[in-house]
């Protein structure tokens, strides 16, 4: 080992990185698995072959322009929205890398009405993977940062396949989970529950590199991402809960609104500056609009993880027993204090409501 290159601590068997270290995602997944002599290396396995997936996907949505490929398909997906074609190109992309590497034993994705079995020609493994190939995809076409998500939950029913109820395990069980986002550049950002870490794709060389070691949202938030459009829709506590996000009720600081549309965008953001997204269930759509499988549980474990909270306003995300593949949820994730606003607000506080 170079001396510039970190030093092992002898008693927590943590690799410690200096800022001119250069750590690979495959580095860093290897020296995580050591703090686990119990591990198979089956979950470092899964996360190569995500970020090998995300590669791939990173190279499709850069030259998405150049290759014409822009616009929706006919096909309408499993939520009836348009699905884009590099949604679908996505899709395929994850299932096929992720099929044969004898690590998983059933996958679901927001594109997809069922479960994704593994191939009978392939060995199944003890992990169930959930996904979004390409979240905000209504982005695409105007050139604004889109996003992987996933999930990774440990099969919990006997048998050689996964089974539904492998698939729809409250997010607190997930063992890793993460998301990708195209951006101005491509991170990959993951936790297995040791922290949240984050590497940037070096396109020269084609590998993910740690760039945002252990990174923790501020407690209090500076950004409000919610789209406001739906005010009209609310109900009074949900625009009880803005007022104060906003400063209008004399009580806090007003956040500074930021809305891509992208949730994977608006989440990274947030994460690394501290505020919070909304996505509360209106009139339209009371049971929320994101997907807890895909979207809400993954990044309620990262923000977890790095200090934040996420609640669907009545409970705690990681809580919530799903039952069925496609749930949606209310959303409100981010820094400790504004989700805890949310919870207050929602859940009746005297002195809060109607403020
Ligand atoms: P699309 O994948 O259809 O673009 O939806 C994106 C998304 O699921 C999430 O990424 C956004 O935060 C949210 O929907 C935006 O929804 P609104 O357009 O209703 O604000």
């Amino acid at each position: 080992m170079r001396e510039n290159e970190g030093s092992r601590d002898e008693v927590s068997n943590v690799v410690k990185h200096t800022a001119t270290s250069v750590v690979t995602i495959e580095r860093f997944i290897i020296e995580e698995e050591r703090n686990h002599p119990e591990a198979t290396g089956e979950l470092s396995g899964i996360l190569y072959d995500l970020a090998l997936a995300a590669k791939m996907i990173a190279n499709k949505v850069r030259s998405a322009g150049l290759a014409d490929i822009l616009g929706a398909t006919e096909n309408e997906n499993v939520q009836g929205e348009v699905q884009q074609k590099l949604d679908v190109l996505a899709n395929e992309i994850i299932i096929k890398a992720m099929d044969h590497g004898g690590r998983l034993c059933a996958m679901a994705s927001e594109e997809e009405p069922d479960i994704i079995q593994i191939p009978e020609n392939f060995k199944c493994g003890k992990y169930c993977l959930l996904f979004d190939p390409l979240d905000g995809s209504s982005n695409i076409d105007v050139n604004v940062p889109v996003g992987t998500i996933f999930s990774v939950v440990r099969k919990i029913t006997r048998g050689r396949h996964g089974e539904m109820e492998d698939i729809l395990q409250p997010g607190r069980r997930q063992v890793a989970a993460g998301y990708v986002i195209y951006g101005s550049s491509t991170m990959m950002v993951y936790t297995t529950g040791q922290g949240v870490h984050g590497f940037t794709l070096d396109p020269s060389i084609g590998e993910f590199l740690l760039s945002h070691p252990n990174i923790r949202i501020p407690e209090t938030g500076r950004y409000l991402s919610v789209n406001d459009s739906y005010e009209e829709l609310w109900d009074d506590n949900v625009r009880t809960i803005m007022r104060k996000y906003k400063g209008l009720d004399g009580t806090s600081k007003a956040l500074s609104t930021r809305y891509v549309g992208s949730l994977v965008a608006d989440f990274h953001r947030n994460l690394l500056g501290g505020g919070i997204f909304a996505y509360p269930a209106n009139r339209k759509t009371p049971r929320g609009k994101l997907r807890l499988l895909y979207e809400a549980n993954p990044l309620g474990f990262i923000v977890e993880q790095a200090g934040g909270a996420a609640s669907d306003g009545a409970q705690r995300i990681l809580d919530v027993l799903p039952t069925e593949l496609h749930q949606r949820t209310p959303l409100f994730i981010g820094s400790k204090h504004e989700v805890e606003i949310a919870k207050r607000v929602l859940g009746g506080a005297p002195e809060l409501v109607g403020a």
